[in-house]
């Protein structure tokens, strides 16, 4: 017999609803489920969701080495877990909970990345804990609180549809969001919306645009001023929703004295009359809409850049209204909740500030300890400096692969050759796994209850389909497992829902869900009581932090420009066929089938300089390292800028990229970096090895 078990797709952040087809103790297809923000459909990822689950590399138990020098070996939860006890209260004692790093995970459930920061602060007591909404949205996460006091997406997936002008800014949303630009393209098409593309590449989604703005990568903040600008020196502000409901416009409108559009070619290189146009049509729409991604949070600017969007959907009314919005789509499954449950080295729960004594008391009762940490803790790439320095000695990662996805790899790798001792927690052994002392064996999404939260804030339910592989169980049920040996009882939770029990009763935002309210498509938070039915749109009467904020912002170039060593422009990304460093879809047959080469994208221009052709293997160098990839020769891409995906261990782009951070979120900057390119066969031997991280200058 068969069964049907209803569930979300476990790729990106839109949150669409599957249904996975259980048969003989094996999800044997998937379909999309008719409820839901999918409107019964599903992108490729979606569709092929289930063929990692039952691959045979699939962690099966946890693996043990004595050193790294030594082969892992297979060892029970007994011994496993008595390894990482006696090390962990070894560090304590020699070094103190500071030495102890953590590392959650977007792609893990609300409830296992609840035990596990629970775990860093009541059981080791510290607050170096973070994910890697670091890399993606945190910037985001500071501007907006600064702007308006909260740092989600403002409105829902669904009112896209009522927007009449769409401003998707360094969002490639078609190949990263499907089903999200699919809801775009029918807006477009079907509502008549006009849509402005602001992308340095010439992606999908330009093809239903009424403009493009083709600005060089790294100058959003001009970019945005200069529609500011515009704007406010036609009249075409808002002054009644300027006076009613923020503040600090003036000082705003005085400051973009420099940002006259014909000054901006010469930085941004897109004309001025775009600029003007871009102006006329966000200012001029009755409801406008703001999408971002990762082309506006990963750089160095990238607070600045989403201040100025802030600050220009403020100057137009464009907020607390179907329709209108800044809405940063968040990238992996369940990379809101994470943050939500306090897996950042500031906040506790519900973004509730770390360092106020106040809620410390609060966790304090509730968590019925006295070693919560009084300060503020390490961000992901400050933990990587940490370990150099001997300040970190143990380290837990789950669900993450920092050795490709975070920025200056050779360097990540060093640092976790330095470590004294690591445990990843992961599904497959990852290239991050490589390094670890302890490997614990993660239980899928399919094979665990949880919920996710998605980008437009909903919370809603996983559910079991099938036992874990082997002796694999869900994280939740591990990390508590864990604190009972440490002599800590309050984390011997029974089940998923009683651990969501515990997430509710101490997070604002969830206080009034639970499993049984969450049934069917689930809740947007804030849901403050039992009663509340979920908030589909934020500030729709007045900001959470009482007035919007005006805050003045310029730009800033990006740390490294192209020059004559490095004369062009690397941009990193992804694909719409893999995800990631590519641990689930590279084992994906259907994923694979339609890529598994690592690329780069080059203009035909700039190809023909070099003596390029389509395919032809190439090795791009930046400063920190080289790598080789097959030349893909298209306009999307302008004269000057290279795009690689960072997806392909064999080729990782971070080996490229810069490790210098937003000083105000500390994202790093991994949209831009200078490189050079050549082909292959003009590669020396030594280049050869520094490409695969042995050597380094
Ligand atoms: N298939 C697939 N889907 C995914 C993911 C995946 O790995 N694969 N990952 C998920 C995650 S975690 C995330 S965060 C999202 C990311 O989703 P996106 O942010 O949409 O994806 P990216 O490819 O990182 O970058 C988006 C766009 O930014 C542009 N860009 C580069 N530099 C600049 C710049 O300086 N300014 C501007 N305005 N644009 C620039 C690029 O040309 C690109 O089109 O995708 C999610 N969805
Ligand atoms: N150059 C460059 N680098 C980037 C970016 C970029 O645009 N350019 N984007 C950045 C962004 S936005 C992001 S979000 C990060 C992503 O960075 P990571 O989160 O490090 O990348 P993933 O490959 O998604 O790693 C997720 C891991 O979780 C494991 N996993 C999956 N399901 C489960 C589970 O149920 N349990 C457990 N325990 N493990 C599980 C997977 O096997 C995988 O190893 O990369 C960042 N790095
Ligand atoms: S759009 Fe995202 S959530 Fe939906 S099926 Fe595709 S990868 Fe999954
Ligand atoms: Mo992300």
């Amino acid at each position: 017999m068969w069964r049907d078990v209803e569930t979300l797709c476990p790729f990106c952040g839109v949150g669409c609803r599957i249904v996975l087809r259980v048969y003989d103790e094996k999800v044997e297809a998937l379909y999309p489920s008719e409820e839901g923000v999918n409107e019964g459909k599903l992108c490729i990822k979606g569709w092929s969701a289930h063929e990692f689950i039952h691959h045979p590399e699939r962690l099966s138990r946890p693996l043990l080495r004595e050193d790294r020098s030594r082969e892992f070996r297979e060892v029970s939860w007994d011994e496993a877990l008595a390894v990482i006890k006696c090390r962990l209260e070894a560090v304590l004692e020699n070094n103190g909970p500071d030495a102890v790093n953590f590392l959650g995970s977007a792609k893990c459930t609300n409830e296992d990345n609840y035990a596990l920061q629970k775990f860093a602060r009541a059981v080791v007591g510290t607050s170096h804990i973070d994910h890697c909404a670091r890399l993606c949205h945190a910037s985001t996460v500071t501007g907006l609180s600064m702007s308006f006091g909260s740092g989600a997406m403002t409105n829902s997936i669904d009112d896209i549809e009522d927007a009449n002008v769409i401003l998707l800014i360094g969002s490639n949303t078609s190949e990263q969001h499907p089903l999200i630009g699919r809801r775009i393209i029918k807006t477009v098409k079907e509502k008549g919306a006009a849509l402005i593309v602001a992308d340095p590449r010439r992606i999908d989604l330009v093809e239903v645009s009424r403009l493009h703005l083709r600005h060089r990568p790294g100058t959003d903040t001009a970019l945005i001023n200069g529609i500011l600008h515009v704007i406010i020196q036609e009249g075409r502000e808002d002054r009644k929703f300027i006076e009613e409901n923020t503040k600090g416009f003036e000082a705003v409108a005085k400051s973009l004295g420099d940002y006259a559009p014909e000054h901006l070619e010469a930085i941004t290189g897109v004309p001025s009359r775009q600029i003007v146009e871009a102006a006329r049509m966000y200012a001029g729409a009755e409801k406008a809409s703001i999408i971002y991604a990762m082309g506006i949070t990963q750089h160095v600017s990238g607070t600045d850049n989403v201040v100025a969007l802030a600050n220009l959907s403020m100057a137009t009314g464009n907020v607390g209204r179907k329709g209108t919005g800044i809405n940063p789509l968040r990238g992996q499954n369940n990379v809101q909740g994470a943050c939500d449950v306090g897996v950042l080295p500031d906040f506790f729960p519900g973004y509730q500030s770390a360092e106020d004594p106040d809620v410390r008391d609060y966790f304090s009762k509730s968590w019925n300890t006295d070693r919560l940490p009084e300060k503020n803790g390490l961000t992901l790439c400050e933990m990587t400096e940490a370990i150099f320095e001997k300040r970190t000695r143990w380290m837990y990662i789950m669900g993450e692969n920092p050795t490709l996805s975070d920025p200056d790899s050779v360097h990540v790798r060093r640092a976790l050759e330095n470590i004294d001792f690591l445990v990843v927690h992961d599904i497959f052994l990852t290239e991050t796994a490589a390094f670890a002392n302890v490997v614990l064996p993660g239980a899928s999404y399919a094979e665990k209850d949880g919920t996710f939260t998605s980008t437009e804030r909903r919370v809603q339910r996983i559910r079991k389909a099938l036992e874990p592989v082997g002796e694999a169980r869900p994280e939740w049920k591990a990390i508590g497992d864990l604190a009972g040996r440490m002599g800590y009882e309050e984390m011997e939770w029974q089940s998923a829902r009683e651990v969501f029990s515990e997430i509710a009763g101490v997070t604002p935002i969830y206080r009034g869900m639970s499993y049984e309210r969450l049934e069917g498509t689930g809740i947007q938070w804030p849901c403050p009581g039992v009663n509340h039915p979920g908030t589909p749109l934020l500030h729709s009467g007045g900001f959470a932090r009482g007035k919007g904020c005006f805050i003045s912002v310029h730009y800033n170039p990006p740390p490294e420009v192209s020059d004559d060593d490095y004369p062009l422009i690397l941009m990193t990304g992804r694909s719409l066929f893999q995800f990631h460093t590519g641990t689930m879809t590279r084992r994906s047959p259907t994923l694979q089938g339609q890529l598994d080469e690592a690329y780069a994208e080059v203009n035909p221009g700039d190809a023909k300089t070099l003596g390029i052709t389509d395919g032809m293997k190439i090795a791009v160098e930046s400063r920190r390292g080289i790598i080789r990839v097959a030349a893909r020769i298209t306009e999307r891409v302008s004269p000057g800028t290279v795009f690689i995906p960072f997806h392909f261990a064999e080729a990782a782009a971070n080996i490229l990229t810069l490790r210098t951070l937003d000083p105000k979120s500390k994202i790093p900057e991994l949209k831009v970096s200078a490189v050079k390119m050549k082909r292959e066969e003009l590669t020396t031997l030594n280049e050869i090895k520094k490409s695969n991280g042995e050597m380094k200058e």
